[in-house]
């Protein structure tokens, strides 16, 4: 990788249950990131964790939906997968090296069909088969799918891991560090629905509003049974004239940021969002280290 080149990008890690997606993604994140707890009956694509390096930044997404659905739901949660699958930048497909190819991963095979995004094999657990089966192993696979990369690893022992790693960075296009490197800890979705708002803000009023907008979450949690995540958001502007045009003329301006923003947000948790955007004025908060904390710069 040539010196000074910071790629960054969204990676999916699919596989059947117990392959060692968690095991990897711990292995991974180490304890910098707390995982988000495996719900498998939900709908929800979200951040599993955050791994950065001087070399790039890497945003492993969760999708729960990739497997064999027995219901409706389950159907409706392919689709999210689906999407999810199209929309990342490279797709790790995990499969158990000692349990080896099963009608599970042929089924996933099967999707993967359907998306162009690359995808790489990740061989997990060859701490537990002898080197000499590996080689028919990868050869079954590879006859199904043209696969970008092979990489066996041990989730569990770490063993090539860092050569994944490199690899990943490899496919990811040269970017910008999404996340600061400390940043994202129990409450990743807070991050990217604030960014998700902020982006917004952005797009809709072009030029006139300034990158030093900030976006905070202040609330964010389920009301009701149905699953309608409520958030509350405060958009933070440096001047009272900018603080008009996010709001716009009888307030059409902020109506159009929340609904684009709330379809993405939908999107992204896979749950029904209920948003509730304020605009407010706070000078040069930029200077104010104190108040860093309030736009989540910190733990
Ligand atoms: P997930 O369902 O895909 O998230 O799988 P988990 O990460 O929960 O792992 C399922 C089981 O496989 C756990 O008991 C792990 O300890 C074990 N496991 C995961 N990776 C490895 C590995 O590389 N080697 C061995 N021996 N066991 C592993
Ligand atoms: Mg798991
Ligand atoms: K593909």
């Amino acid at each position: 990788m040539s010196e000074g080149t910071f790629r960054s990008g969204f990676v999916a890690l699919i596989g059947r249950p117990n392959v060692g997606k968690s095991t990897l993604m711990n292995q991974i994140i180490g304890h910098k990131v707390a995982i988000m707890s495996d719900k498998p009956q939900t709908t929800r694509n979200k951040i599993q964790g955050i791994y950065t390096s001087a070399e790039g930044q890497i945003i492993f997404v969760d999708t729960p939906g990739i497997h064999k659905p027995r219901t409706k739901l389950g159907d409706y949660m392919v689709n999210v997968a689906q999407n999810t699958l199209r929309e990342v930048d490279l797709i790790l497909f995990l499969v158990d090296a000692k349990e080896g190819l099963g009608p599970g991963d042929q089924w996933i095979i099967n999707h993967l069909k359907e998306v162009s995004t690359p995808v790489f094999l990740v061989i997990n657990k060859i701490d537990l088969v002898h080197p000499d089966e590996l080689l028919p192993l990868i050869t079954r696979y590879v006859e199904l799918y043209d696969f970008k990369e092979v990489i066996p690893v041990s989730a569990l022992q770490g063993n090539n891991v860092s050569r994944l790693m490199e690899q990943i960075l490899r496919y990811l296009p040269e970017g910008p560090q999404y996340y600061p490197s400390d940043q994202v800890t129990d409450h990743p979705e807070r991050f990217i629905v604030a960014e998700l708002i902020r982006e917004k803000v952005l797009q809709l009023t072009h030029e006139e509003i300034p990158h030093s907008i900030a976006v905070d979450i202040e609330e964010m949690k389920q009301r009701d049974n149905r699953g309608t995540v409520f958030i509350s958001a405060v958009i933070y502007t440096e001047r009272d004239s900018q603080k008009k045009i996010v709001i716009g003329k009888q307030g059409r301006m902020l109506k159009e940021i929340g609904t684009r923003a709330r379809q993405e947000i939908e999107a992204l948790l896979g749950s029904k969002i209920y948003l509730d955007l304020w605009v407010k004025v706070k000078k040069d908060w930029r200077n104010k280290m104190s108040q860093l904390r309030l736009f989540g710069y910190h733990e």
